[in-house]
Formats: C-alpha cells, sequence, structure tokens
C-alpha cells in the first residue's frame, strides 16, 4: 500500500527537537580539575582537589563519595593567629556563575585508604552529591608524592628499632 502521507509527517517529526533545543536550558553546574594528591604514606589520609562552577542557578555541595577509597571528608584549613587547624564543612554554597576552589592550603577532600587499583590506573572517579538533588561524576587524576618533584634521597626501612 502507498502512503503518499508518510514523507511530510517525517520531516515534521525530524524539526519538532530541533526547535525544542533552540530555546536553550539552563546551563548546569559542574566540577573540573579535580585532583587527588597521593600521600606518601598508606596510614595517612590523602588530600583531594577540584573546582565547583556555578550555573545559571545557584547550588550546594553537600558530600562527596567514591567507590574507590574508604572514607571521604570535606575539610577547611583555617589560620587562626597562625595556627592552622583543619576543621569537617557539612555544605559548600556555590553561587549561581560563580566558582569555588578547593585548594592546597583551604577547602579540601581528605580521602583514606585509596584503592591500589585507582592508584596503579592513575585516577578515581568522585561522586559530588548537589544540592538539588543531582550526583556528579567526574574523574580526579592521582598524582603520586614521587612525580610531585624531585625525590629527595631519604633512607627507607631504617627508622631504627
Ligand atoms: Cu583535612
Amino acid at each position: 500500500m502507498e502512503h503518499p502521507m508518510r514523507a511530510p509527517l517525517i520531516l515534521f517529526a525530524l524539526a519538532a527537537p530541533m526547535l525544542l533545543g533552540a530555546c536553550g536550558d539552563p546551563a548546569p553546574s559542574y566540577i573540573d580539575q579535580a585532583w587527588v594528591q597521593l600521600s606518601p604514606n598508606k596510614d595517612r589520609p590523602s588530600a583531594g582537589y577540584f573546582v565547583i562552577h556555578g550555573g545559571d542557578a545557584g547550588t550546594q555541595l553537600r558530600g562527596v563519595l567514591t567507590d574507590y577509597a574508604l572514607k571521604v571528608a570535606m575539610h577547611e584549613s583555617i589560620d587562626k593567629d597562625g595556627m592552622v587547624t583543619m576543621e569537617a564543612i557539612d555544605t559548600v554554597d556555590v553561587p549561581a556563575k560563580g566558582q569555588v576552589a578547593f585548594a592546597p592550603g583551604g577547602k579540601h577532600l581528605m580521602l583514606w585508604g585509596i584503592n591500589d587499583t585507582a592508584i596503579s590506573r592513575g585516577k578515581m572517579q568522585l561522586t559530588f552529591l548537589m544540592g538539588n538533588g543531582d550526583r556528579l561524576l567526574v574523574d580526579a587524576v592521582i598524582r603520586k608524592p614521587e612525580a610531585a618533584g624531585a625525590a629527595s634521597p631519604k633512607p627507607e626501612g631504617h627508622e631504627g628499632h
């Protein structure tokens, strides 16, 4: 059977999504520049850093999860009269179109027990829990302490028992 009306209907169906796309979705919040400075001592936590960019609406970071470490926490280093202490932080407000950096000396993640597979792969996925219920998945590059700069020659395994 011939259906002479079919071709015009298909053309209309293809055109409709393009028209909807032209309306412009609001810019979402996103996270980039994620990296982890691996602790030289496996028994000590490593630190994680990243930058959150607010979209057209402000948002909040409410927590970070990962399958590749035993525990993750958000901290802030605070300089009180020359004494640097760390405090746990629960939420971080991200202003619309603004940005918040987790960077050395300020806000940071603490990661305990990073998985050996992630370390050998050189990256680990982090899940960021946002205020609107979204979860943002971001790969963080793992920087090993040896790669951070010139390795200082330190005697190892001679701690004098
Ligand atoms: Cu800390």
